[in-house]
């Protein structure tokens, strides 16, 4: 198992084109913390991912020094605070901005992330259009919000990537996937200006080269698999 600074072992299981797998992924780039990786197959899932997350058996999960922590967003957040003080933080200092933070957040997985799951899954073409349109509608909320929470900086973190910028940026790579899939752009400069800049900010950044999928061909033909899988089981 990799070893982290101060002889911390981190292990992470994950699916290579998850967003909630690829956000922790951002994050423990950004604070720079060596981990060992460990890719699951969700058809036949592995004894340390049932053992270590029985209750929804989903990835990522996140093993410090043998301890399981599930659920993307409580990993984000346990990384930043676990290890305070090594790279930025992801969270604000002050109370008020960190509750805004995870408003928008938590606003992120439920207006975005659902309407992604509903693209992905749904059988009816209609079902996915429909949640085509809830995710654009989300977006243009989040253009204003990117407006309040940056006050005129690069990220909704301000000068560098915080926790909203690596939820919402967890999905950009299937944004792309999912104009193949339907014909429908979520982000588009014509409706959301502001964060189709902030899009291509948070692609170049260090810490999320190489981590987003981009190979839009390979996401499909994995999709389709998984499909087939699901409805063969
Ligand atoms: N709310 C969870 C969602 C995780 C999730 O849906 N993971 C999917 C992969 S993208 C998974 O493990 N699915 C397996 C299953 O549903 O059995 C999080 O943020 O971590």
């Amino acid at each position: 198992m990799a070893a982290a600074a101060g002889g911390d072992e981190v292990k992470l299981l994950g699916v290579w084109d998850s967003p909630f797998v690829n956000r922790v992924q951002i994050v423990l780039n950004l604070k720079g913390i060596s981990y060992e990786y460990v890719e699951e197959d969700l058809h036949s899932k592995g004894e340390l991912l049932l053992a270590s997350n029985p209750v929804h058996k989903k990835v990522p999960v996140l093993i410090h020094n043998g301890k399981p922590i599930p659920e993307s967003q409580v990993i984000v957040q346990y990384i930043d605070e676990a290890w305070r003080g090594t790279g930025p933080s992801l969270l604000p200092a002050d109370p008020h901005e960190r509750a805004t933070s995870r408003f928008w957040a938590a606003y992120v997985d439920d207006k975005v992330g659902s309407p992604w799951f509903t693209i992905l899954f749904a059988r009816k073409t209609e079902e996915k259009m429909e949640a085509a349109v809830r995710a654009i509608s989300a977006m243009e909320t989040l253009e204003g919000a990117f407006g309040e929470c940056s006050g005129g900086k690069p990220f909704f973190g301000g000068d560098g990537i915080g926790f909203v910028d690596v939820v919402l940026g967890s999905y950009l790579g299937w944004f792309v996937v999912i104009e193949k899939m339907i014909g429908v752009k979520l982000m588009d400069a014509a409706r959301t200006l502001a964060l189709a800049a902030w899009a291509e900010r948070f692609r170049m950044a260090d810490a999320v080269k190489g981590v987003l999928p981009e190979d839009v061909d390979k996401v499909l033909e994995f999709l389709q698999m998984f499909l087939d899988g699901m409805y063969n089981a």
